[in-house]
């Protein structure tokens, strides 16, 4: 089957997606539901309706985009990512896998192909923790892993609810009737960059993922006594922010310990009050995320965390909050569609090789109802989550034909 993937109007149209943006280019700033989402959300649903697909949108937001197949006797085939990017990030992490699924569909139209099974394309909202504290905010609610009542309980650092920004981006609806049943979806297949730099170092065009690393995430609260930096002798002080930073550092040991060789944490917000130079700290904020694909490693390691900053607050007399934001295990993508993946590689003419995710997706609840594999392509150095994040429009094209083949197996 000859596909033509129109990779220069594909490249056109990650652009202008990218002009939805709170920061200037060539960084992507599109925090879930503000004005950029918006108009972002609104773009794609003209682009999807030009190509003939019907469009449903769930209750926190979930579009799916629905090429009818003939016998809807049979489950669909899913395929998509999330379009929302946390602050000074990149084009490419997550739009390649809402994008190219449609010009994949696009191509199948123009080789005459007609699918038997539908085909969604689904835009999962809020993939990114950054308004909501947690990832992937919209794909657990499809998969159950969030109800509706730990969502309505969730606020933005801004106070904000899920009701409130969902209602005011024209979002209604009863958040229970966003769930779907397992079995709901055939298979499930998500196309996106590698967030990684294997690929591109072996010269690889497709990385098809066999396993989903699983994450965890964390709040610690030390607050101890704040005081004038001149007047409070050493002795006398309970300084939080020392608290904070040996804790960093324990979490850095503990899972350079205890984590397997895909183990990796990072305290990624550590926010000290008040802040000033010439004041002791009375309080640190650390925010703390730990992943393996080793579920047992990664619990070690958070175990270890928890012993750890518990001894740190009685010895230095800090009190402490411990907070448990998710932990999830990790995703093992089914075997019949990794092969099949595979396959739909070396019939675009591309050099494949198997891959684990060290990122979370969406496919990592999709698995929960749903068998899955992901189609990752290149990109530069591994960057991303960071302007300078990049994938050419033939490795975007490869990635696209591969997953084009892929669907038309499932679908057909
Ligand atoms: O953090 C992640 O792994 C994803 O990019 N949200
Ligand atoms: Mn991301
Ligand atoms: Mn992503």
């Amino acid at each position: 089957m000859s596909l033509q993937i129109d990779a220069a109007r594909l490249s056109a149209e990650i652009d202008k997606l990218a002009t939805f943006s709170e920061s200037p280019a060539p960084s992507v700033t599109r925090l879930v539901f503000s004005k950029e989402d918006k108009e972002a959300r609104r773009f794609l649903a003209e682009r999807f309706e030009a190509a003939g697909l019907s469009i449903r949108v769930d209750a926190i937001g979930n579009t799916f985009a629905r090429w009818q197949g003939s016998d809807s006797e049979r489950k669909p085939v899913g395929t998509g990512s999330h379009i929302d990017a946390i602050p000074n990030a990149g084009k490419y992490d997550g739009v390649v896998g809402v994008l190219g699924p449609l010009e994949a569909v696009r191509a199948l139209q123009g080789s005459g192909f007609k699918p038997v099974a539908s085909i969604d394309i689904i835009l999962f909202t809020s993939e990114e923790p950054t308004r909501f504290g947690l990832g992937c905010l919209g794909s657990r609610m499809l998969a159950g892993n969030v109800t509706p009542d730990a969502a309505d309980s969730l606020r933005t650092p801004d106070g904000y609810s899920l009701d409130d920004l969902r209602n005011a981006a024209g979002i209604p609806g009863d958040l229970g009737s966003v769930r779907m049943e397992p079995g709901a979806y055939d298979a499930f297949v998500e196309l996106h960059i590698e967030q990684g730099p294997i690929l591109e170092r072996e010269s690889i065009d497709i990385g098809v993922v066999e396993r989903i690393a699983a994450p965890a995430a964390w709040r610690v609260r030390f607050v101890g006594e704040g005081g004038h930096a001149g007047a409070v002798l050493m002795p006398r002080r309970r300084d939080a922010s020392l608290g904070g930073a040996e804790a960093a550092l324990a979490l850095e040991k503990h899972v350079l310990e205890l984590g397997s060789p895909d183990g990796v944490a990072t305290t990624g917000v550590f926010q000290i009050r008040p802040g000033a130079i010439n004041s002791v700290p009375f309080e640190a904020n650390l925010e703390v995320d730990i992943r393996d694909t080793d579920h047992r490693a990664r619990q070690a390691v958070e175990g270890a965390f928890q012993a750890s900053v518990a001894a740190i607050a009685q010895r230095r007399k800090l009190e402490l909050t411990l907070t448990r934001i998710n932990s999830d295990p990790p995703a093992i993508c089914d075997p019949r569609l990794v092969q099949m993946a595979e396959t739909a590689a070396n019939e675009s003419g591309c050099t494949v090789r198997r891959l684990v995710s060290r990122a979370y997706h969406d496919s990592l609840f999709m698995s929960l109802i749903a068998p899955v594999t992901m189609i990752f392509i290149p990109c530069h150095q591994g960057f991303s989550h960071r302007p300078d994040e990049f994938s050419s429009s033939d490795q975007i094209a490869k990635g696209v034909n591969t997953l084009a083949r892929l669907l038309e197996k499932l679908a057909s």
